[in-house]
């Protein structure tokens, strides 16, 4: 780790986190532009409180489902999500037969090895979306991302789009493909068109995808169709910017910002 951060500093959690990201910048996994969306998604995390809340519990579980019922899941992977859930990104391809594929906006050979690098020195054992596979287009998307494996995104029924700039999510709707995204920003284009948005942190859901992922494999297949019935995306932003306006007014109060400033 580049900078020794005191235990007891009373912003250790989201430092350590930052010093992933920055680390894995100068690993060349994570873009220039990746430490801006960093920094994005920190200001998010603020706001709904730096944990998951009930609402992300509940779309994770949804997410998880419908991977499960998935017939060709796939998980997305950009410089982000890897420099911080390598492990995590590795355990749920490997509990849900979903493939890892590289698939990214600021291409860079460079990158693309690093990132490979990461990945398998995180146990992953195939990862597809490389230089030296096969390729196809998605229709309708011109940023670099339009590239997809034809064993992975190219094939898949299912998405996983793990924080990412809002281009492609529409793009793989309109090609009939199931979207599922954790971003913290509940406003994204990503989060607006996708079928499940987390908001969340991937730091925190990675795990909690895996940790479902384990229980809810043995469900049977009504039990996780309900569970995907009784959720609805729309609501689900909602009620997340619901709980900022909550979040902020609680703060904006007299009370709290006497107790901050003068204890
Ligand atoms: O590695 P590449 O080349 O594919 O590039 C990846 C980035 C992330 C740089 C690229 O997709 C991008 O520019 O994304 P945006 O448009 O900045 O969007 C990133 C979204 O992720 C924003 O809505 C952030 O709020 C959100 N975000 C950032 N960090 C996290 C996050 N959401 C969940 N967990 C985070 N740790």
């Amino acid at each position: 780790m580049g900078i020794e951060i005191p235990p007891d500093h009373p912003r250790r959690v989201s430092l350590e986190i930052r010093e992933k990201i920055i680390e894995g910048h100068q690993a060349s996994i994570v873009a220039t532009a990746g430490l801006l969306a960093h920094g994005r998604g920190e200001a998010f995390d603020y706001f709904i409180g730096e944990a998951t809340t009930e609402l992300a519990e509940r779309a994770t579980r949804a997410a998880v489902a419908s991977m499960l019922l998935a017939r060709s899941p796939v998980i997305s992977v950009n410089g982000n999500v890897c420099s911080l859930v390598p492990e995590d990104l590795v355990r749920l391809s490997k509990l849900t037969n979903a493939p890892l594929e590289i698939n990214l906006f600021y291409y860079r050979k460079e990158r693309e090895d690093a990132i490979l690098k990461a990945l398998q020195e995180a146990g992953a054992e195939r990862v597809l979306g490389t230089h030296d596979r096969p390729s196809e287009t998605i229709p309708e998307l011109s940023s670099n991302r339009r590239k997809v494996d034809p064993d992975g995104i190219g094939k898949a029924d299912w998405v996983l789009v793990p924080l990412e700039d809002g281009d492609r999510t529409e793009a793989l709707r309109k090609v009939g493909k199931f979207v599922v995204t954790i971003d913290l920003n509940p406003m994204s284009r990503t989060a607006v068109y996708s079928n499940i948005t987390i908001v969340d942190n991937v730091v925190r859901c990675m795990p909690l995808m895996v940790k479902y992922a384990k229980e809810m494999r043995s469900w049977t297949r009504e039990r996780l169709e309900a569970l995907i019935k009784e959720f609805n995306n729309s609501d689900n932003l909602r009620e997340s910017i619901q709980l900022i306006i909550e979040n902020l007014k609680q703060r904006a109060g007299n009370e709290y910002i006497a107790k901050e400033a003068f204890n």
